[in-house]
């Protein structure tokens, strides 16, 4: 490894010697002194050289040597990649974390054209053709740090509670949720799909006697629209557990987690959280408030919002409308919209015993935007069959799955939830295209 010191480890570090590494962010060249902002992965730090504009004829070595750096921090790009020896010196009049490195000896490592292609103001879409400079920005580092520290404590969670972590195929046979937005491919002498869930195969580890999985991957969607919050391809963060009564267990879970998850990111990140995105994260407490649809529905007409659909689900402004009153009846910024219509769920959400038109199955709304689907998975066979078919749907095709019910299986729930739309609501921002580390949608395969 070439030797370095990372630039957020330097605040620690005695006035001396030192070697960073990192990209030029910022050139002020004046006449007598030239100052750099060079960032890494953790930080930005100002480099100062005193300019050597010109040397006698007999100047010694050393006095080159200063003319050259100085020439060659006159012609640093914007986005230069150097190592840079020099003398740490902590003063408290240096705006940027009151140190500055004084340059003894500047390598550039790869130089960068000149003409940067997007600028702080360009276009989202703009900046997604140029990823790999828009995620150089200290707000998108930041956004990347905290989903591996959401997704550790995730992991974390569930691994303290034995659950075991799966990877399950993503070529399928079959849909693993509707026919619509369904990925095909050609497959050798067949045809393939990609998988819109794990659904299915998380489902297959409870007659398996897993007991409790997850797993957190790509889920892909052939949805043809442009929402801030649809992508075709995502990231599904996925848990299935046995020996369920409700999907109550499956909601205790399943706040339990988001809370662990959460508090993580806000002990690494709470304060950079508040000096990047200029708001102080909460921690939810569990457990968040609980609305049946039906309620939900009547709370958002009553509040003056006629939901398109009168029997249908929440659209995209009543669960704005349900989640502003959650925040204000139970300052929560989390709700679950409970018990949905069996209209409106999939024929494999398990049914109330007393009212089987209502599903045992929940929607978690975050900060006004859905983010999950949970549910009891009806594991009787017969009644899942009889549910296929009410839904259109032909049970022949679904035999491989029907099968994982015929051996022994024990009643089971879990839910899948977006990544990027966790983050998103997370950290206000306005599209998953911001969170996500390479965006897929209807127009965009690159980069
Ligand atoms: P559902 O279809 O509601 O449920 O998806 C679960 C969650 O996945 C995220 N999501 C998406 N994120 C970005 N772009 C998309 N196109 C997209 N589609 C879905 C959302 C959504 O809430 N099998 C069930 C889950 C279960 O019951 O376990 C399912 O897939 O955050």
């Amino acid at each position: 490894m070439i030797e370095r010191t990372r630039i957020a480890d330097l605040a620690a570090l005695p006035d001396g010697p030192v070697t960073v590494g990192g990209w030029v962010e910022t050139v002020r060249d004046q006449k007598k002194v030239q100052f750099v902002v060079l960032r890494d992965e953790t930080g930005a730090v100002q480099l100062v050289n005193p300019a050597v504009r010109a040397v006698d004829d007999d100047a010694d070595d050393s006095a080159r040597a200063a003319l050259t750096t100085t020439e060659t921090i006159s012609g640093l790009a914007h986005g230069t990649f150097l190592v840079a020896q020099g003398t740490l010196k902590h003063d408290e009049r240096v705006k940027l974390g009151g140190i500055e490195v004084k340059i003894d000896r500047l390598d550039v490592v790869t130089a960068a054209l000149p003409e940067t292609p997007i600028a702080d103001d360009s276009s989202l879409d703009k900046r997604l053709d140029w990823r790999f400079l828009d995620l150089r920005n200290r707000k998108q580092n930041l956004v990347f740090r905290i989903q591996t520290t959401l997704e550790h404590a995730f992991r974390t969670y569930w691994v303290e509670r034995d659950f075991i972590e799966i990877h399950t195929p993503k070529l399928m046979a079959s849909a693993s949720e509707s026919r619509a937005e369904l990925f095909e491919l050609p497959y050798f002498d067949t045809t393939a799909y990609l998988a819109q869930s794990p659904q299915n195969f998380k489902q297959m580890a409870q007659p398996a006697g897993f007991g409790a999985v997850f797993e957190i991957a790509d889920a892909f969607r052939a949805d043809p629209s442009f929402t801030s919050r649809h992508a075709t391809e995502f990231t599904s963060v996925d848990a299935e557990m046995s020996w369920v009564e409700s999907h109550e267990d499956v909601m205790a879970m399943h706040e339990e987690l988001l809370v662990a998850g959460i508090t993580a990111v806000q002990a690494k990140y709470g304060v950079e959280i508040s000096e990047v995105f200029g708001f102080e994260l909460q921690v939810p407490t569990a457990p968040f408030p609980r609305i049946p649809l039906a309620e939900a529905r009547r709370i958002v007409a009553e509040g003056g919002y006629d939901i398109p659909r009168a029997d249908g689900d929440l659209d995209p402004e009543g669960e704005r409308r349900i989640s502003a009153y959650a925040k204000e009846q139970f300052g929560s910024d989390f709700v679950f919209v409970t018990d949905y219509d069996a209209t409106i769920r999939p024929y494999y959400h398990m049914r109330h015993e007393d009212d089987p038109t209502l599903t045992k199955s929940y929607d978690l709304i975050y900060n006004g935007t859905e983010i999950s689907t949970g549910a009891q998975r009806e594991h009787r066979v017969d009644v899942l069959t009889q549910q296929a078919v009410e839904k259109g749907l032909d049970p022949a095709e679904l035999e491989w799955y029907l099968d994982f019910f015929r051996y022994g299986v024990p009643p089971h729930g879990g839910f899948g939830m977006g990544l990027a739309r966790v983050l998103m609501l997370m950290l206000g921002q306005s599209s998953i295209r911001e969170v996500t580390y390479l965006f897929r949608g209807p127009t965009r395969l690159l980069p």
